[in-house]
């Protein structure tokens, strides 16, 4: 179950080995009807600057591809809060419309978030992210950011595990790559 885990050095790997077992669910028995992954990205960039565009659920399109606008469902004068429900309306071209996806977690102090799909027009029913993003220490060095990413979600009638495993681990490596990219423009 240690996936993703191999670009890491034994240092990084200790470090975050607690965040893993606490948030991202490794070693969690699942159904035979859902798939579970997780990606990671190294960040050249302060925590505070990449948790800066994970924990804003009412701006994905921010940082991920493929979004192209997102309309909150739930009242906006308290804020962003867990429970939040938000419309995310996708770019043509991808065979899918909607997604609505619902705040699970937004900690600030650990810096993590989750989200989960409740519906929409699109194949990744009852999709479930955790974000963690951890703050590396280099000794003498400029503090760098490590973002840990996993999911479950429902394999999709007439699709196997490694395609929608495939699939979902794309989108997800690409919104990480950009995340670094525009929190290391931010920094520098
Ligand atoms: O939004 C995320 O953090 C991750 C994923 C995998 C999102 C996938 C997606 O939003 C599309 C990009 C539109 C692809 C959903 C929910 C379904 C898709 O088919």
């Amino acid at each position: 179950p240690h996936v993703g885990l191999d670009d890491l050095t034994p240092e990084e790997h200790t470090k975050l080995e607690q965040v893993i077992y606490k948030y991202h669910k490794v070693g969690e028995t699942i159904s035979p009807s859902k798939c579970t992954s997780m990606v990671i990205q190294h960040i050249k960039a302060p925590p505070d600057i990449v948790w800066g565009y994970v924990r804003a659920f009412d701006k994905p399109q921010a940082y991920k591809h493929f979004i192209k606008s997102c309309k909150m469902k739930t009242r906006h004068d308290t804020g962003v809060v867990v429970g939040s429900i938000r419309e995310v309306t996708v770019i043509s071209g991808l065979p899918a419309e909607t997604s609505i996806e619902r705040l699970e977690m937004l900690d600030d102090e650990r810096r993590v978030l989750s989200f989960k799909v409740l519906g929409g027009e699109h194949r990744l029913m009852n999709y479930c992210s955790v974000t963690s993003v951890n703050e590396m220490k280099e000794i003498k060095g400029r503090a760098y950011t490590i973002v840990v990413e996993s999911y479950s979600v429902d394999i999709p009638a007439g699709n196997t595990s490694e395609e929608t495993k495939m699939f979902a681990d794309t989108v997800v490596k690409l919104n990480l790559q950009k995340l670094a990219q525009i929190s290391e423009m931010n920094s520098t």
